[in-house]
């Protein structure tokens, strides 16, 4: 029961410890005294890590009254509020990005300075959260990021995974995956809500002699939450993002316990209590474990019921659930979240099961993030009928519903109905879980114009025949805040200089005025030293870690994302064995040095990427060692690629790859995030990189490769990888060298199978492309002018890919929500 005392009523808005904006000196105050007081530590023995958990809590401190504020906003004027469903979130550091979003960076500076420390060292020391594997887990973290500054009422759901993404270290070339503790430091971010707990069952059994059926579940465990703070840029609102925890010492075997059997419900205890221990380190491919099952169902179980707890809060009835309450799954991870809502809707709330989907179907919608086969969920009807019967069973209901009301009135035949059946029929009958996600939305969105297209035309061409007004597109963006402000603080004051402020910031747009300065000399050279500086950074960080020298004025060729045949990593090798050929045979030719830097982190049980990093790595030593080569090439695979190294990474490139097989990337972000701090793109038209090219025009962008159109007609003829190998000689030296062992003597035949396997993603039908446009890279680096010239009508065009317009896309289009207007707010002092 909540107890309010009437002279709390006002504390908020007489909080005056903070207002309006703290200086220096009380900023070192509050620092010293959470040091003090927080974390019972004296001045004289504290640590930077200790450090960073005082400013920490002195920097959240600042933003909770935005965040209570914020949620005392949206109960008074009942705004209709979305929550954002996702099994990852890749939020990457929030000490700086906080200071930044609030504008606090300089009092903190300063404080630490007077303290005799530098903020920026001491910065270093926050953990990066990897609670995702990459673009998706990220995307939802740039989402968050907009729908605050944008002021949308919105909460994010996730789970506190206490191990995250696993940190990679590279031993004699190999990945080796440690565990990430990113929780050992504390976590002075987060709120934990020890009292914020739902119970979530599994198991057991379904008596069906009742309407509605009766559940007795075998098991139940806790979900308790913590809340991190997101604040808004330009502070006033902050939302929250909820991460569940499963607490050990919540679990019971409900049946042994009531037996007495206290050490056998332990046990189970002990097995169980990992539901929310670690994040499953595969991108793009579905992992179709049990646990991975229970893991998702925890999320969605404890999230729905929240929904519907705080929508009571609001109304005192059910029924309105839909005017209040927007789902949004962010894949089909959360999908379970919809037989959940309809489980209670049905059996704790006795509502009609035809007027619980119907709120459903207001209520959720979806994102479709790949059209890669492997990807697509399916989860075997016996393993649940195990672990949640009665979720099987409303399955069961609609997909009946689905095909007697929907699809047999319009005359469909049995192949039809078996294609779009949720059940796939087969020696292992499987739940589809897209195909559940699609039937239960208002709205289905692909992640960049070309994906949206083809899962129109392929994955889901079915349903489009169905109902062709569900599908829709919302082009992936990314948070100029932390891809500029934070990443790239020199480059964020290059364009408060010559975009008159920072209004930038949140109306991405106003970059569109640097096309009028594109052709001045100075304003090029500034942006040079800008690049130039942040090469400089990259390289001390390399020279720091890695113990390897490279040369800032060499074009920095950089491909950074999960390893993934798909994306052809291993093509970007093929080019760089073939400039070394090429080197090697005329050593005296006027090449443009480079330097190639590589990241990226394989799932671990992913042989043939795991692979390609050794032999990104093996290539590295024998190149980087060969006097011949000079310093014309350098290969460097950083290891542990994360947020935070991205942030390193991405300000220092010249040119990016992205060179995926095309129609095989849905978006990619990290091309926008690329083009948006001035580097050039090499990519393939696949994903956003089709809609970058139309914003920055074909003289500023290297495109190569087949289109989608020419892939598939290679798939349809067979596609043979020796018609490509043995009809280009550069290409059978390469591929030779490579498969015979030039680069792994002490074991020739490592990456035999690499080289000759079917090719899947036809990299030797690009490779000569490829390579025509890497010639193009070398020409145009060559004139600076040019190329700066490029550099900054890249950036002048990006306005389009900030997270912001996505987010209104989205807040338009299909969860329909309107932002906290200027009345709303909280009149400042
Ligand atoms: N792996 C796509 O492959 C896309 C992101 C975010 C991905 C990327 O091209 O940019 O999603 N898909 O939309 C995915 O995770 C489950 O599917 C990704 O990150």
């Amino acid at each position: 029961a909540k107890t309010t005392p009437t002279a709390a009523k006002n504390l908020l808005t007489t909080y005056d410890y903070i207002n309006p904006k703290p200086d220096a000196e009380l900023v070192r105050k509050s620092i010293v005294y959470k040091l003090i007081f927080i974390l019972g530590i004296d001045p004289k023995d504290a640590t930077p890590a200790d450090w960073l958990n005082a400013a920490m809590f002195a920097a959240r401190d600042l933003s909770t009254e935005n965040f209570l504020s914020t949620r005392q906003i949206h109960e008074k004027f009942k705004k209709r509020t979305v929550y954002y469903l996702s099994m990852e979130f890749l939020m990457g550091r929030a000490f700086t990005n906080s200071l930044i979003n609030q504008d606090l960076y300089g009092a903190f500076e300063q404080a630490f300075k007077e303290l005799g420390l530098n903020l920026a060292d001491i910065s270093e020391q926050e953990a990066d959260p990897a609670l995702g594997n990459g673009g998706l887990g990220r995307l939802a973290a740039c989402f968050l990021d907009s729908l605050a500054t944008l002021r949308v009422p919105a909460v994010g759901y996730g789970i506190r995974y206490q191990y995250g993404m696993f940190k990679q270290e590279i031993v004699d070339g190999k990945q080796i995956e440690k565990p990430d503790l990113w929780l050992d430091n504390g976590m002075a971010w987060q709120f934990a809500r020890p009292a914020k707990r739902f119970p979530v069952s599994f198991g057991g059994t379904l008596d069906t002699s009742h309407y509605p059926p009766r559940w007795k579940p075998a098991e139940q465990i806790n979900a308790v939450a913590y809340d991190e703070i997101v604040p808004a840029f330009g502070g006033q609102i902050a939302n929250p993002l909820r991460l569940w925890t499963a607490h050990t010492g919540d679990l019971f075997n409900l049946a042994s316990f009531n037996e007495g059997d206290y050490f056998s419900s332990m046990e189970a205890q002990m097995k169980n209590e990992t539901i929310a221990n670690v994040l499953y380190p595969n991108d793009a491919t579905a992992v179709g474990r049990e646990l991975r099952l229970k893991q998702e169902y925890f999320l969605v179980s404890a999230s729905v019921q929240d929904i519907i707890a705080r929508h009571l809060c609001r109304y005192d009835s059910i029924h309105t659930l839909p005017e209040d309450v927007a789902i949004h799954l962010n894949d089909t991870h959360p999908v379970l979240a919809i037989p959940e809502l309809m489980r209670i809707l049905i059996d704790d709330y006795y509502l009609p099961f035809d007027q619980a989907w119907a709120m459903c179907q207001k209520i959720f919608s979806y994102t479709n993030h790949t059209l890669m086969s492997e990807a697509l969920e399916k989860w075997s009807v016996d393993m649940m009928a195990q672990l949640l019967p009665r979720h099987l069973d409303i399955i069961y209901k609609i997909n009946h519903h689905f095909i007697e009301n929907v699809v047999r009135p319009q005359g469909y035949d049995d192949d039809f109905i078996r294609r779009v059946s949720i059940i796939e029929e087969g020696e292992q009958r499987q739940v589809r879980m897209a195909w559940l996600a699609v039937i239960a939305s208002h709205k289905v969105n692909g992640v960049a114009k070309i994906h949206s297209d083809l899962m129109v035309s392929s994955l889901f061409a079915d349903f489009a025949a169905l109902f062709p007004e569900r599908f829709t597109n919302v082009t992936n963006g990314v948070t100029p805040r932390r891809w500029i402000a934070v990443a790239n603080p020199k480059l964020a004051r290059f364009l408060d200089k010559h975009l008159g402020g920072s209004g930038w910031l949140t109306d991405l747009n106003q970059l569109n005025q640097l096309n009028k300065l594109v052709d001045n000399k100075d304003i090029q050279n500034e942006f040079a030293n800008v690049k130039h500086a942040a090469k400089v950074r990259l390289a001390e960080y390399i020279q720091r870690e890695m113990n390897i020298t490279i040369n800032p004025n060499a074009l920095f060729d950089v491909q950074i994302k999960r390893i993934h045949a798909y994306k052809r990593q291993s093509m970007n090798v093929l080019h760089i064995v073939h400039r070394y050929n090429q080197i090697l045979n005329n050593p005296n030719a006027d090449w443009q040095p480079r330097v190639f830097i590589l990241a990226g982190k394989a799932a671990s049980s992913y042989n043939e990427a795991k692979q390609t990093i050794r032999l990104i790595n093996d290539i590295a030593y024998f190149i980087n060692h060969d006097e011949r080569v000079r310093d014309l090439i350098k290969v460097v695979f950083i290891p542990n690629y994360s947020v935070s190294l991205a942030e390193l990474i991405i300000p220092a490139a010249d040119l990016s790859e992205q060179i995926s097989l095309a129609g095989k990337e849905a978006s990619g972000t990290s091309n926008m995030k690329f083009a948006l701090n001035g580097a050039l793109t090499i990519g393939t038209l696949d994903g956003a990189n089709v809609e970058i090219l139309q914003h920055v025009g074909a003289e500023n962008i290297f495109i190569f490769g087949n289109t989608v159109e020419q892939v598939q007609t290679l798939y349809r003829n067979g596609y043979n990888p020796y018609d490509f190998i043995d009809n280009d000689p550069e290409l059978a030296q390469v591929v030779n060298q490579i498969a015979q062992g030039a680069f792994s003597p002490d074991e020739p035949h490592r990456y035999h199978k690499l080289m000759h396997n079917r090719d899947e993603f036809q990299r030797y039908a690009d490779f000569r492309s490829y390579v025509n446009a890497q010639a193009q890279v070398d020409k145009l680096y060559r004139q600076p002018e040019k190329w700066y010239r490029a550099a900054l009508v890249n950036m002048a065009n990006m306005g389009y890919f900030s997270s912001d317009r996505s987010i209104e896309d989205y807040c338009r289009e299909i969860w329909r929500i309107e932002p906290v207007s200027e009345q709303e707010l909280p009149r400042l002092a």
